[in-house]
């Protein structure tokens, strides 16, 4: 029939017992039990590409989780998030048995009038992880099975592969398909706003990144060629020597608060730490005392935010987007020093990347450092037009900035090396010290922490998830707890992406954030 050979040998039945759901990041699972899933998630891109007439992407990866692990996520055809009502479907078809396999397509195509004739074009990436090779030929199968045409860009950062899905279905627009377009787009914005910096401190040019033991560090390789010798970069945790994600990375450096294994710091040193896929980015030093400093995502939307604010003409609309999880000093900061509008939204890059296309210039972070910048259409024309005629000196200088940033920023979705750049010329213009820029407000004590329990989904939320409607009394118990402690905050959620409940808790003190989460997590049973 029309779907033979859609079938695939023993070792894509499904599991029994394990059933997955599309979460906040797509599938994520150990990667033994998940050949058959990205074998259909070729099939679900084929069928997405079919449907929108466009060039979908899928990546493999588990981002920032064990090397034991691995994942796979579809990217819609402006390099924005699957959309959720296409998420359904991806849970039906990964949970499917064999033999309804053809059903279930069947039923997808009716629902989402898919016409299974049409022409399907899907552009594939992969992270470092050993498994990663063979279940993105997995892909390449379920893509094939359709009739479907692919593109394999192989090892790449989860944001190019967000960026190539854009430049393809804007016919160049945004910049050229590969991975040359993606270094030659972003090098020149980054050296023609170094131009327009006048400060030429010799420390100013030193940063320590830790790439994780992942594709951060290849990628960042490849790139260096396309500055000049000046810009000195330096990749620790380059995935020779060690496992991806241990004991280091963004995700390590953040909830541990401390430094990653295998970069050595010195007093002062500006410093950084990708994930393992390269989309989410946080800084750090340590002070001549020996105190360690993090410099999350909250601080990176309040130091892109200072910078914008200041060269946005005033009738440009500015807000921040953030979640739950961002600092209450950040907030307080951002709305009552900067006079921003915040808003806060479920966590998740998709909520976040739709709140802020609501305005001209749309700040978004996670407070776990994954977040970027988004440009109305209108903005953007209105930016390069004052770039080109302003008469204004300041003005036009001002725009051709603007301009610039822009173009280094990219705007499909957090991009750890495009996010390094943007924060590292704002630094060098602002004549910022990582110092200064750390003191900008400081972070109110927190902890997250994560609990297991019988079934996370009898946890449900409201109000952007900072309260909880079930089970019934948790929500209460948590305001008395809250009550017992100054400036404090917590709130529960089941994870997207593993099988936990999170705790997230702040306070006037370390030792009460840690108290008020333990209280919390004991109230969660
Ligand atoms: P979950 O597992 O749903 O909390 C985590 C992060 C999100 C997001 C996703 C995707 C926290 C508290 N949660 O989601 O912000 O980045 O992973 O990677 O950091
Ligand atoms: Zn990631």
């Amino acid at each position: 029939g029309q779907f033979s050979g859609v079938c695939r040998s023993k070792d894509n039945t499904s599991h029994e017992g394990v059933s997955l759901a599309y979460g906040t990041a797509g599938f994520r699972a150990r990667a033994e039990l998940l050949d058959h899933v990205v074998f259909r998630m070729g099939l679900l891109a084929a069928l997405r590409s079919k449907a929108l007439a466009a060039t979908i992407g899928i990546m493999v990866t588990a981002s920032h989780n064990p090397e034991e692990d691995n994942g796979v996520k579809l990217v819609d055809p402006l390099g924005e998030m699957l959309h959720p009502s296409w998420e359904e479907y991806a849970t039906q078809l990964a949970n499917a048995e064999e033999q309804e396999l053809q059903k279930v397509i069947t039923e997808i195509c009716q629902k989402a009038a898919v016409d299974l004739h049409k022409d399907a074009s899907v552009f594939i990436g992969r992270d470092t992880r050993p498994s990663s090779k063979k279940l993105s030929q997995s892909v390449i199968d379920g893509i094939q099975v359709l009739g479907g045409q692919y593109h394999d860009y192989g090892l790449v950062t989860t944001p190019q592969l967000h960026y190539m899905v854009c430049c393809q279905n804007t016919q160049g627009q945004y910049g050229k398909a590969t991975l040359e377009g993606y270094y030659e787009k972003l090098s020149k914005a980054f050296m023609e706003l170094m131009k327009q910096s006048h400060c030429s401190g010799e420390s100013q040019k030193h940063l320590k990144i830790d790439c994780a033991n992942g594709i951060g560090a290849l990628k960042l390789s490849e790139m260096k060629p396309y500055f000049p010798p000046e810009v000195l970069i330096h990749i620790y945790n380059d995935g020779t020597k060690e496992k991806l994600n241990h004991l280091c990375g963004a995700d390590f450096v953040k909830v541990h608060q401390k430094p990653p294994g295998g970069l050595d710091m010195k007093p002062n040193e500006r410093c950084c730490s990708f994930d393992g896929d390269a989309d989410r980015i946080v800084y750090y030093y340590k002070d001549t005392a020996g105190h360690f400093h993090l410099i999350d995502g909250d601080k990176i939307a309040t130091l892109i935010s200072i910078f914008l604010k200041e060269l946005l003409a005033k009738d440009f609309k500015m807000a921040v987007v953030q979640t739950a999880y961002a600092n209450g000093n950040s907030t307080r900061y951002l709305q009552e020093t900067l006079k921003v509008p915040v808003h806060c939204v479920k966590t998740g890059v998709k909520h976040l990347h739709h709140k802020a296309q609501e305005f001209d210039v749309g700040v978004y972070f996670e407070a776990n450092g994954h977040g970027t910048v988004l440009f109305s259409k209108a903005a953007e024309t209105k930016i390069r037009q004052l770039a080109k005629e302003e008469k204004d000196d300041e003005k036009r200088e001002a725009a051709k900035m603007l301009e610039n940033m822009i173009d280094m920023i990219n705007q499909t979705v957090g991009d750890a090396v495009s996010d390094m750049l943007v924060i590292e010329a704002i630094l060098a213009l602002k004549g910022l010290t990582v110092q200064q820029w750390d003191a900008l407000y400081t972070d109110l004590p927190n902890r997250l922490l994560k609990v297991q329990v019988a079934d996370r989904r009898v946890i449900d939320t409201t109000d952007a998830e900072r309260r909880a409607l079930t089970p019934p009394g948790l929500q209460e118990k948590i305001d008395a707890l809250v009550k017992k402690y100054k400036l404090s905050r917590a709130f529960v959620r089941p994870s997207g992406t593993e099988d936990v409940v999170r705790i997230y808790a702040e306070a006037d003190t370390q030792e009460n954030a840690d108290a008020l989460a333990h209280e919390v997590s004991l109230a969660v049973f």
